[in-house]
């Protein structure tokens, strides 16, 4: 039941999605144990290695395997190295006259898992000769936003998928998608946010870990393995199995969401899961092995390359940061009120700590710019704020959940970044950001907006559920502002310190 969205939620996270024992009809699956004795099967192994009997439960894999696969798989295993690795083998024979696989070795407590499906050898020597163009297109790029967009081209012109996204992951593990290449006639999904929801907590460490998924027909019968569990009644753990069969639910949000076929490239940064790539298709689709090893590779540049723009960004970042202190100084150094300089603070900072207004109070003079609270409305917070130590900043979304009374600035302001810049009495720079919701705008026809029950799992449905999630929350703060903010309150600390020095000074 869709419309019990709370139950429903801990319900998702707590499905156990590796622990499926099934797996998706395009290739078939053996696990055998140390010995190479073989212990769990998918029941499609006859009809895709074209065996009269499908291979019993204690019989040795190299009953059915010719002596060259044996060896080459074993080979395979002996490369293997740390956890989680994946061997691959492209175009290998497994039994005596039988077809080329494409394989896919890996280890899972203890039982080795190998994996195989149809190898298309006419395509494989293209996919192997797409990689150098696609780097070449990569490798110049500076700038985030063009890096994103000719990600999503490069992903689609190689995999043909009728879209693909690049979805960005907030730190509330909401999502954004920031780019986007598709098919003319569909509608875009371009700047939709989605629920944390949508990605259940098991499913998000599955994908850090296993970062390519797909799904390769979303009505296809999932492929028991039998037996389901090992002779020790433990299920086989297919976290990094390639073919592993899909949940239900997920199977049904993909549905409603007009999507036949899916393939997600995990995008990790600094072990963190970023984003990702999320191709879908409206009909069933099968990139062969090979060319989900390109797109795979793809994947890994394509994060390299952000990492490497991101540092240059928090680079550039930090030198605005001390340009900004030097320019503040020099400003100040008529002796103008920090409560005059509010004007020049804001435009200042707008282009380094983006914000929708900014209010300074010093003694009780109080100033505002922009979307700002009033006077009264910020005194009721003074009590609170005033608790708080001085020497520390408030980055907060959410002001409200801190500050009940801050729920009163509606549509004005959610989110604050507050700068304690004095000892005693209290002055504050304080900036603001309005709630989100107002500011996102929904792409597609609005007219269809309203969820009906049951349609909870629908894009829009989904983007009414992460309207919910986000009401009354603006954009967050992010690491990058948070550190300039608190360099800045310093450089304000120094201005107010020295101007009163010079009162003193005037005085005497
Ligand atoms: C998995 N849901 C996923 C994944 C993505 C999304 C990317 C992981 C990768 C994958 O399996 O392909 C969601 N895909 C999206 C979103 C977009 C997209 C948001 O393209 C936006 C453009 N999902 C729900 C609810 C449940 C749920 C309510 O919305 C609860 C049962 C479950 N999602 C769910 C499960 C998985 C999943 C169980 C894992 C699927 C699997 O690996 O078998």
């Amino acid at each position: 039941n869709y419309n019990q969205p709370s139950s429903h939620f801990t319900e998702c996270d707590r499905e156990a999605i590796h622990h499926i024992a099934a797996v998706q009809d395009f290739g078939a699956l053996i696990a055998v144990n140390s010995d190479w004795v073989i212990a769990q099967r998918s029941v499609n192994c006859a009809a895709m290695l074209d065996l009269e009997e499908l291979p019993r439960v204690g019989e040795r894999l190299s009953d059915h395997f010719t002596p060259n696969a044996m060896d080459t798989l074993k080979e395979a295993l002996a490369r293997q190295s740390g956890e989680d690795a994946v061997e691959r083998i492209f175009g290998l024979r497994l039994v005596r006259g039988g077809h080329l696989f494409d394989c896919a070795l890996h280890a899972s407590g203890n039982n080795l898992i190998i994996e195989f499906e149809p190898h298309a050898e006419t395509e494989y020597a293209d996919h192997l000769a797409l990689i150098g163009p696609v780097l070449t297109r990569l490798e110049p790029i500076r700038d985030l936003q063009t890096l994103f967009d000719t990600g999503a081209t490069l992903v689609r012109q190689m995999l043909g998928y009728d879209r693909v996204m690049v979805y960005k992951f907030h730190r509330d593990e909401s999502g954004e998608v920031i780019a986007e290449d598709r098919r003319d006639d569909l509608e875009p999904f371009l700047g939709l946010r989605y629920p944390k929801a949508d990605i259940p907590q098991q499913a998000r460490e599955l994908f850090r870990r296993n970062r390519f998924r797909i799904i390769a027909d979303m009505d296809a019968d999932p492929i028991p393995i039998e037996p389901a569990a090992s002779m020790y009644g433990e299920p086989l753990d297919l976290s990094m199995s390639v073919l592993r069969s899909h949940s239900s639910m997920h199977v049904e949000y993909m549905r409603n969401m007009g999507v036949q076929a899916s393939l997600t490239i995990a995008i990790v940064r600094q072990g963190r899961l970023w984003g990702m790539f999320s191709c879908h298709h409206t009909e069933p689709r099968l990139p062969a092995y090979s060319l989900r090893t390109v797109a795979e590779m793809f994947s890994q540049m394509f994060s390299l390359m952000l990492d490497r723009i991101l540092i240059a960004r928090s680079d550039a970042q930090n030198a605005r940061g001390r340009k900004l202190h030097d320019q503040l100084m020099l400003r100040f150094a008529d002796g103008d009120s920090l409560a005059n300089s509010l004007p020049m603070l804001d435009d200042l900072l707008q282009d380094i700590i983006p914000h929708d207004g900014a209010s300074v109070l010093t003694g009780n003079d109080y100033r505002a710019r922009g979307s700002a609270p009033t006077q009264d409305q910020f005194m009721a917070l003074a009590p609170v704020l005033s608790s708080a130590p001085t020497s520390q900043i408030i980055a907060t979304s959410e002001l409200k959940e801190h500050i009940g009374d801050a729920a009163r600035f509606g549509d004005t302001a959610a989110g604050a970044l507050v700068l304690p810049i004095s000892r005693s009495p209290r002055d504050y720079l304080v900036l603001w950001r309005k709630p989100l919701t107002q500011i996102v705008t929904w792409a597609g026809d609005p007219s269809k907006s309203t969820a009906k029950p049951g349609e909870r799992l629908h894009p829009r449905g989904s983007f009414a559920a992460w309207e919910e999630s986000v009401e009354g929350k603006s954009e967050e703060w992010s690491d990058d502002e948070i550190q300039i903010a608190e360099s800045l309150r310093v450089t304000l600390l120094e201005v107010i310190l020295r101007m009163t020095d010079e009162t003193a000074q005037e005085r005497a």
